[in-house]
């Protein structure tokens, strides 16, 4: 199994803390300057997000609208049926997105429930776009079955560093997540692993966090920064604002000890605004969940995305047909 715990570039904390702490403009120049080594700085790739299995969540993550034992008010629903998810995918090709990925609020897939997913994953691909799934943990011989249906893309998050885990997640650990990474990337399925900030953590924890992610080995090609959606009902829910630029700061650090990967503005971009997703952009996010919703919460709309792309000159990455506009 690999060991995803070895650094590739071996950042230390130091390093991250000092990325964090560098003057704004300094700090901006340089995630600009790495951007552009590794990417068309114009360019955004476009994932869109389907909650398949909704609520009633076995964990206990402090920020999830999904987790059973929070009092969200959120209908718990079965797992869709593979016709539907189809259709909602070919909407999601028709608007643009290139990625199409679907969450499903579980502690890990039980088998019977994979075969369904292995279904839509199979069908999905052959509309023609890339697969992603985010299903919680994995059992050994659940990854390989994922791959052989065709999927791309893995997303699971390390969520915050290891040292602040405990306090936002007790049902499963850090360690538990590390280990379904290394399932996935034994699989030779792509890892999609990020980050949530805004939980009350410390810039020392978001360093630990971004530091976690950047010693992956290899990196993940994809880096999901949310922003905590503040949902009533979660223990979160009364956590003061982080500030914005804050937010762009560790997009900014991300882009600069993982150059060679997707960093995707995540949750939280419709609080954001459009000033601070500019920063984003500017800071090197290339990346966003594209479409109306999120899994449970709401995500700037497919209009609004069109007119801050019009407004930035930002394209839609390897878009076919409907294009996000701004070229
Ligand atoms: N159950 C699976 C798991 O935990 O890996 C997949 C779904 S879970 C909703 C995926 C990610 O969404 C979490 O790891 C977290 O980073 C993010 N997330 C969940 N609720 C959020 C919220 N209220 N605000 C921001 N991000 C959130
Ligand atoms: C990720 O890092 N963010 C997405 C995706 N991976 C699955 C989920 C965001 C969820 C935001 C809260 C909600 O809509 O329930
Ligand atoms: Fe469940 Fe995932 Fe939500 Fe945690 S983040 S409660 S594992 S759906």
């Amino acid at each position: 199994m690999n060991d995803l715990t070895q650094p590739v570039a071996a950042w230390s904390l130091a390093q991250v803390e000092a990325l964090f702490a560098l003057p704004f403009n300094d700090l901006m120049f340089q995630a600009q300057s790495v951007h552009r080594q590794h990417f068309d700085a114009n360019a955004v790739q476009l994932s869109t997000l389907l909650s398949i299995k909704t609520g009633g969540c076995s964990e206990d993550c402090g920020y999830c609208s999904q987790s059973a034992r929070h009092d969200t008010g959120l209908e718990r629903e079965k797992l869709l049926d593979v016709a539907e998810v189809v259709a909602t995918a070919k909407a999601a090709k028709e608007a643009g997105a290139t990625r199409f990925c679907m969450g499903a609020a579980w502690r890990g897939p039980k088998d019977k429930d994979l075969g369904a997913v292995v279904d839509m994953v199979k069908e999905v691909k052959a509309l023609g776009l890339e697969t992603c799934v985010t299903l919680g943990m994995l059992k050994p011989g659940q990854a390989e079955q994922l791959k052989e249906a065709g999927l791309d893309y893995y997303n699971h998050n390390l969520d915050t560093a290891s040292e602040f885990y405990g306090q936002v997640i007790t049902t499963h650990t850090h360690a538990d997540r590390l280990d379904t990474l290394a399932q996935v990337r034994d699989a030779g399925i792509h890892v999609c692993c990020g980050g949530i900030v805004g939980l009350g953590e410390s810039r020392r924890v978001r360093a630990g966090l971004v530091l976690e992610l950047a010693n992956l080995n290899p990196q993940p090609e994809s880096v999901p920064i949310n922003m905590l959606v503040k949902v009533p009902g979660t223990p979160m829910a009364a956590e003061e604002d982080l500030d914005p630029l804050e937010f762009v700061r560790t997009i900014a650090v991300a882009r600069i000890t993982l150059p060679a990967s997707h960093v995707r503005l995540s949750a939280g971009r419709r609080e954001l605004g459009e000033a601070v997703q500019a920063l984003c952009f500017l800071a090197g996010a290339n990346s966003i969940f594209y479409g109306d919703k999120l899994l449970t919460t709401g995500n700037p709309d497919v209009e609004a995305d069109e007119a801050l792309f019009a407004k930035l000159g930002l394209k839609g990455e390897g878009v076919q047909g409907r294009r996000c506009a701004g070229h």
